[in-house]
């Protein structure tokens, strides 16, 4: 049964989605598509929550990393802030924009990391691997962004495995293919991980001398990242890092983020690796993460209005 205070199983969310659905605020609409399949033949699928007229889109993403599971419990919260409308924050945002919601971006993982102790710690999808015994390949390596150029493998059998091609995976196809159709439209992206207490923003990856390259729209983006990150640190006096991905946390490039800033035309993309401890915290974490996330959240869109 789908509880929005403890993690749940693919199937479960996909249920609880349909809950959402149902309490769709009146005057909106809630409409569910999937933007694509995986390989064991499961839906990516999109929740939208949008009202009439020529609106911005905020888009949050999750769980393209099978095991970081409070990424999409943190998210299934904010969709839920956002459908319930109780929240005045909420009412706000929502009074100005569309909320576009993907809560699995790797369902075969995902499920995959449900399925025993052994497999609980599955990062990849679970695509098979021609000549090689080893299955999956690391979505966030994946996207056609300088793919192959940082913090990636070329080997199968690699937690990082970028895979045969850019984009050469059905997850990766579906969000690129969708993210370019809507882009224009798109006034956030926030692609969410765990756990490291970090605001990431473009690029991940290097230039020819080894040096990490920063984008045109660096500063736009750091005051938007900072908004994030310090509403984040306000909430329980903690201590965020913030920064683009391969000078915060380190080089690696083919991400959904970089993707998005730099074929999708999304000025504003963000990662926040969220709050640990580890790949597998108590429960009691997700209300925790949800609560410093809305405010990072509240506090960036704010910063982007100030800034466009
Ligand atoms: O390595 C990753 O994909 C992310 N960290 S995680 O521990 N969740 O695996 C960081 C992604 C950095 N983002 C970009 N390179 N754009
Ligand atoms: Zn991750």
């Amino acid at each position: 049964v789908f509880n929005i205070n403890d993690f749940n199983t693919f199937e479960d969310i996909l249920a609880g989605l349909d809950d959402f659905v149902a309490r769709c605020p009146s005057g909106a609409s809630c409409t569910l598509e999937d933007i694509g399949d995986t390989v064991e033949g499961r839906p990516i699928r999109l929740l939208k929550i949008t009202k009439p007229g020529d609106r911005k889109i905020v888009w949050f993403d999750s769980a393209i990393h099978a095991r970081e599971w409070l990424a999409p419990a943190t998210n299934l919260k904010l969709l839920d802030v956002i459908i319930s409308q109780q929240d005045s924050n909420a009412v706000s945002l929502f009074n100005k924009y569309d909320f576009y919601f993907v809560i699995i971006m790797n369902p075969d993982g995902y499920v995959y990391s449900w399925q025993d102790s052994d497999t609980r710690l599955w990062r990849k999808n679970r695509s098979p691997n021609v000549g090689s015994s080893c299955v999956g390949t690391d979505l966030n390596r994946n996207y056609d962004a300088n793919w192959l150029s940082d913090g990636t493998s070329t080997n199968p059998c690699s937690f990082t495995y970028g895979g045969t091609s850019a984009a050469s995976e059905k997850e990766t196809q579906a969000a690129q293919n969708y993210l370019r159709s809507i882009g224009s439209r798109v006034l956030s992206l926030t692609s969410i991980h765990t756990t490291a207490e970090m605001i990431l923003i473009p690029y991940g990856h290097t230039d020819d001398n080894g040096e990490c390259v920063i984008p045109a729209d660096h500063q736009k983006q750091m005051s938007a990242a900072n908004a994030f990150a310090d509403a984040i640190e306000n909430t329980f006096s903690t201590s965020w890092k913030r920064g683009t991905a391969c000078l915060t946390i380190y080089p690696a490039s083919g991400a959904t983020m970089d993707y998005a800033y730099d074929k999708a035309g999304i000025t504003y993309a963000f990662t926040p690796e969220l709050r640990g401890p580890g790949f597998d915290p108590p429960a009691s974490a997700i209300q925790l993460s949800f609560q410093e996330v809305w405010n990072g959240v509240v506090a960036t869109i704010a910063k982007i209005e100030e800034l466009e």
